[in-house]
């Protein structure tokens, strides 16, 4: 039977109420998020696969490390990984490309790829060992100036192109701040569609550097690249992409039904790759006034602020919320993101259709 919520390349349920499928890809529904904490439920984080969900053994799975910054190549089983010092660590991943389809829709720019809302992020506590415990097991030369991960999934052809598997090369100085190889996803084992038995968490970079199903790591002497530095996540100029840009998100059904006449609370988060976010505020008339939103708790370094802000709609028709955050850095989200075309980091405030009855 078709069941145009299924996609054969993920694992998971991805109910329609929770979903939106793209291809081998599934971004969250913000509305399913409303009603539950900092944390992104495994249930309900976004799926990003360039090819499909591998199963792999953990019996004999193994984690290799080698090349020219390493003194020998070491492996690690699972068992060798569960026994070593553990971290814990809440940050969010997000695609690079999150937020894409709104240069369209938003600023009628054609872009190609994913066509994200803004679901193709999510904050969950992962739980594993520090890379640079890794690194340093391993015999680290001080020669060393980058890491690159490799997954287990299968080569990524695109247009008859075969791009070989997904890596991505990180700097030593990244590799070592705070990347965690988690084999521990809020609480449980790494699920199949997220890695399991394990992969990176970049804190505050694009999801691509976060390599799911990590097969081995190569420490080099010399700078690494690969196509996911030089032709995919990277600007039109050709630097490689790093931190995300500030966002913010109702989590409210886009075109949700809203009543005139009284108070709505409604609810929200902002997150950025730069630092914590210290400020949002909330505009209902395009941006020509804004006001400040109340923030839950305390926002996280590397995972999400979430607010909320009471609005009474007095006129009835089509109408747009925005929401507008300010990080650590002093980056606020502008009113228009200049687009490079890539389609990636859309950072512009977006505007939330409502429709008022
Ligand atoms: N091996 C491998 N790692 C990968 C990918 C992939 O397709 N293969 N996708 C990357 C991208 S583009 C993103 S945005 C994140 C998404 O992580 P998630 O699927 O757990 O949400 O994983 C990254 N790691
Ligand atoms: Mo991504």
């Amino acid at each position: 039977m078709e069941n145009q919520n299924m996609s054969a390349s993920i694992r998971k349920p991805l109910p329609p109420e929770h979903f939106i499928v793209h291809g081998t890809s599934a971004e969250t529904r913000w509305e399913a998020l409303r009603g539950h904490g900092e944390i992104t439920p495994n249930e309900l984080f976004f799926v990003r696969n360039h090819t499909t969900t591998p199963l792999i053994d953990v019996d004999t799975w193994r984690l290799r490390l080698w090349g020219t910054g390493l003194r020998r190549v070491t492996e690690y089983g699972y068992r060798d990984l569960l026994a070593m010092p553990s971290e814990t660590l809440t940050a969010f991943i997000e695609c690079a490309g999150n937020g894409r389809r709104l240069f369209t829709e938003q600023q009628g720019q054609p872009v190609h790829g994913i066509s994200w809302r803004l679901g193709a992020v999510g904050v969950a506590r992962w739980r594993g060992v520090r890379l640079a415990t890794l690194l340093e097991r391993s015999g680290l030369k001080p020669e060393a100036v980058a890491v690159m991960a490799t997954g287990l999934d299968a080569d990524y052809i695109e247009d008859g192109v075969n791009h070989g598997r997904v890596r991505r090369p990180l700097p030593l100085a990244k590799a070592m701040d705070d990347v965690l190889v988690a084999y521990e996803m809020n609480g449980r084992p790494l699920p199949p569609d997220h890695g399991f038995p394990a992969r990176l968490v970049v804190p505050g970079w694009v999801g691509i550097a976060s390599i799911k199903w990590l097969g081995d790591i190569e420490v080099s002497t010399e700078p690494l690249s690969s196509p996911w530095t030089t032709r995919f996540y990277r600007t039109a100029a050709g630097e490689p992409l790093r931190e995300v840009v500030v966002k913010s998100a109702f989590e409210l059904e886009w075109g949700a039904r809203l009543e005139t006449g009284r108070t709505h609370v409604l609810h929200g988060r902002s997150w950025s790759g730069h630092g914590a976010v210290t400020r949002v505020e909330f505009s209902a008339d395009l941006g020509a006034t804004w006001h400040p939103v109340s923030l839950i708790g305390r926002p996280s370094a590397h995972g999400w602020a979430r607010w909320t802000v009471s609005w009474t709609p007095t006129t009835r028709g089509e109408h747009r919320l925005l929401a507008r955050a300010t990080d650590a850095s002093g980056a606020v989200q502008p009113s228009h993101t200049p687009s490079d075309g890539t389609g990636y980091q859309f950072g512009a405030v977006a505007h939330h259709p409502v429709t008022l009855v």
